[in-house]
């Protein structure tokens, strides 16, 4: 008989290898399709049975070639653009891999009945000006194309779970940081270009809009933790939802909190805010607490354990 495999779409990217991680402590074996467009296949982890497989996920092809050579039982599809401002400039290149991968993915896990299958969704999908906190049943109003393919990826995933049975459900990550999130791009996540800036002898900050905007962050092992839970909680079938901390922290803030922590003193560049922006953004997390789950780790705390190994 073949081994069982648990598929991590975009496991060589920031969050997917912490759940890669996770998953290889907990003894998974582990499969990840990647084509490395953000991830590192140095992300992977070293120790476990991971087996990577460096392909497009919106290809049908390979997602087949991937469920015929492997016994496939779970499926973690994490991979994206997850750029918004990408979205924006590219709209029909992203939507092929935000939106189509997860149709292709249902099917093959419908046919294979899997037994759970998690989409990887946004706080992207409250949109520009959300009553906060943002309640997964209050209203949406994604804004940009990866807001509203992370809608309807979800919407999809959770039709599935209703109209075939298929164990899926869904997570609206907020913020999410900590280590491996790479600073390389312009459209990086704020704290991993921050952070590695405050590196710097002079460190030089651009601050798009007035710096006032808020984001509820989250550290990226609470998303593992939150996942990971979710996967085995009962009721998580056919349902949504938010992965945050509820707390809502600045730009100037977070850049407060990275003086203190590196003993320097940023220069602050402001610059018009970006097209698709969200002004501010916090979670409503009683649904996710109510199954049992609490995020354990504060955003001063996160930010501490990610400056440490930065500098290690
Ligand atoms: P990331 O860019 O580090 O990870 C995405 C991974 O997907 C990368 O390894 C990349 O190479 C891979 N990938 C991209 N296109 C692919 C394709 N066509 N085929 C195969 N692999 C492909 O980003 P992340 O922050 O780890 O995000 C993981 C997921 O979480 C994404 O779905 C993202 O939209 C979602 N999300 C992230 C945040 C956040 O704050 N980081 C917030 C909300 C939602
Ligand atoms: C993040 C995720 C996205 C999404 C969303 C959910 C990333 C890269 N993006 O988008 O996938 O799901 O959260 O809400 O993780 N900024 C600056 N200076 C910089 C960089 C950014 O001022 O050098 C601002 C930016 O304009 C925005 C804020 O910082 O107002 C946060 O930007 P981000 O790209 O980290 O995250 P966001 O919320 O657009």
């Amino acid at each position: 008989m073949k081994s069982s495999f648990t598929l991590v779409t975009g496991g060589a990217g920031f969050i997917g290898s912490h759940l890669c991680d996770e998953l290889t402590v907990r003894g998974e074996n582990v499969l990840v399709i990647d084509n490395l467009s953000t991830g590192k296949e140095s992300n992977l982890p070293s120790r476990g049975t991971v087996e990577f497989l460096k392909g497009d996920v919106s290809d049908p092809s390979t997602v087949k070639a991937a469920f015929e050579r492997f016994s496939v039982d779970r499926v973690y599809h994490l991979a994206a653009v997850a750029s918004v401002q990408e979205s924006v400039k590219h709209p029909a290149r992203t939507h092929a891999v935000n939106f189509d991968s997860t149709l292709l993915l249902l099917e093959e896990s419908r046919a294979r009945q899997v037994k759970s299958f998690f989409f990887a969704s946004s706080a992207a999908v409250y949109g520009g000006a959300p009553k906060l906190p943002c309640r997964e049943d209050g209203a949406v109003s994604p804004m940009t194309p990866y807001g509203i393919d992370k809608y309807a990826s979800e919407r999809y995933a959770l039709s599935y779970a209703s109209l075939y049975g298929l164990n899926a459900f869904a997570a609206r990550f907020f913020n999410v940081f900590g280590p491996r999130q790479d600073p390389a791009s312009p459209y990086s996540g704020v704290l991993s270009i921050f952070s590695d800036r405050m590196r710097k002898e002079k460190p030089s900050l651009i601050l798009f809009g007035d710096g006032k905007q808020t984001r509820d962050f989250v550290y990226v092992k609470d998303v593992v933790g939150a996942l990971v839970h979710l996967t085995s909680h009962p009721e998580a079938a056919g349902r949504v939802f938010n992965v945050g901390c509820g707390k809502a922290v600045s730009l100037l803030d977070v850049i407060h909190e990275l003086e203190r922590l590196s003993g320097r003193k940023a220069e602050l560049k402001f610059e018009a805010a970006r097209p698709g922006d969200i002004r501010h953004s916090r979670a409503d997390i009683s649904a996710l607490k109510r199954t049992g789950f609490t995020p354990k780790v504060s955003f001063e705390a996160g930010l501490a354990e990610y400056w440490a190994e930065l500098e290690r």
